[in-house]
């Protein structure tokens, strides 16, 4: 019988790294996956964090993701970087290319990296945090599979479709958001259906296009970009840019391919990173001050920044450890123990 506990960041990680070697990830592919799950558990993204494991499993006994893949890294000197995942996760894609990406930002004003053919679970927020902890702005975003309904229409057609955005701060935490351009990400609906709880009104529709609170419905429905049109135009947008322009799968083609929408999908993702210095350089104003009177006009207001959750999440983490239930730490001894067995 497990018990609940606290556990540090790196304790959590050496746990979910062991998981994923054990199934047969490589260390290429184990150690960014475990990173950026315990990433999400640290900062209470419950939707992206240990829960995601069964996910990881799930798709490697389905045989839709290369656990020994290493990507590779393609870069010319033009803006784009590309790497090629090799059909393996988008984590260790994006830490192999984000240092070129970086760099040529800085030395152009802007970059873009593209991702091809990998597998995705994951949030965006630690990829756009770490480029604007290099002093960047970034944006990060990627279909997924067809699950959300056009404004409109009641069938999937887009990906629940992340869109991040980061910016930098001196000496403190980066401005970043990060989410689903439907009104909830699909991870959301998951965990509301393991609750047994209803989901707010508004979500979703059922197979006959009526709107549902119920979570079993919704998942079998479509899910509603947020904001109506608004939502529905964006998330256009990324399929466009994040599919088709860097060719590769949109959600409708993500979910062909797939066959279900219950394990991860294989799709690219597209990561923009812009230098703040050299777009305001022949303007002798410092852009990174004046967002600063920005950020104090929102807060002036009452309002919090976006990830204020988030960052006072970590602090909490590092001060008193990742808080485990006793389900999950049941959870993740069964998965180490049986491995793929476990599913
Ligand atoms: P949420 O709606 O929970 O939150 C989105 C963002 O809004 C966060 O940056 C959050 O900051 C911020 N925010 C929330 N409330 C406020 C507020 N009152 N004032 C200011 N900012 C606020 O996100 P979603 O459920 O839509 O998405 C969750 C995650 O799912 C994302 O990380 C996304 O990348 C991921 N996802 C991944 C997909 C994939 O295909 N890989 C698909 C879809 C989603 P804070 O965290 O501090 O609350
Ligand atoms: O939560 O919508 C989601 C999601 C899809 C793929 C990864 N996360």
């Amino acid at each position: 019988m497990s018990a609940a506990k606290s556990v540090t960041s790196a304790e959590l990680t050496e746990t979910v790294t062991a998981i994923f070697r054990k199934i047969g990830f490589n260390a290429t592919q184990a150690g960014p996956m475990a990173r950026v799950i315990v990433a999400g558990e640290r900062d209470a993204c419950k939707s992206h964090g240990i829960y995601r494991i069964e996910g990881c499993l799930r798709t490697l006994k389905m045989g839709k993701v290369r656990p020994d893949a290493q990507p590779v890294l393609h870069v010319d000197d033009s803006a784009i970087i590309r790497v090629d995942a090799g059909f393996g996760y988008a984590n260790a894609a994006f830490e192999l290319g984000a240092p070129a990406l970086a760099e040529r930002a800085k030395k152009l004003g802007l970059a873009a990296l593209l991702i091809n053919d990998c597998t995705h679970f994951s949030a965006l927020w630690p990829e756009v945090e770490a480029l604007a902890d290099m002093g960047l702005s970034a944006m990060a975003m990627c279909p997924s599979y067809a699950s959300v309904a056009p404004v409109g229409g009641s069938k999937p057609l887009f990906g629940t479709n992340p869109f991040a955005f980061a910016w930098p701060r001196a000496g403190q935490h980066p401005y970043v958001f990060d989410f689903a351009t439907s009104v909830a990400a699909r991870g959301e609906i998951e965990l509301h259906r393991r609750a047994g709880t209803r989901l707010p009104e508004g979500w979703a529709v059922d197979v006959d296009g009526k709107p549902t609170t119920d979570p079993d419905a919704a998942l079998a429905g479509a899910m509603l970009p947020f904001g109506g049109h608004k939502g529905s135009a964006i998330s256009t947008m990324i399929e466009l840019l994040a599919g088709v322009m860097i060719g590769d799968l949109t959600s409708p083609e993500a979910l062909d391919y797939l066959g279900t929408t219950s394990i991860a999908p294989r799709h690219g993702e597209l990561i923009l990173a812009f230098s703040p210095e050299r777009f305001a350089a022949t303007r002798g104003a410092n852009s990174l001050s004046r967002a600063e009177n920005l950020f104090e006009a929102i807060i002036g207001q009452g309002a919090r920044l976006p990830s204020q959750r988030r960052f006072a999440a970590r602090a909490q983490s590092e001060a008193t450890g990742i808080q485990l239930t006793a389900d999950e730490c049941a959870q993740l001894e069964r998965f180490a123990r049986l491995g793929l067995d476990a599913i």
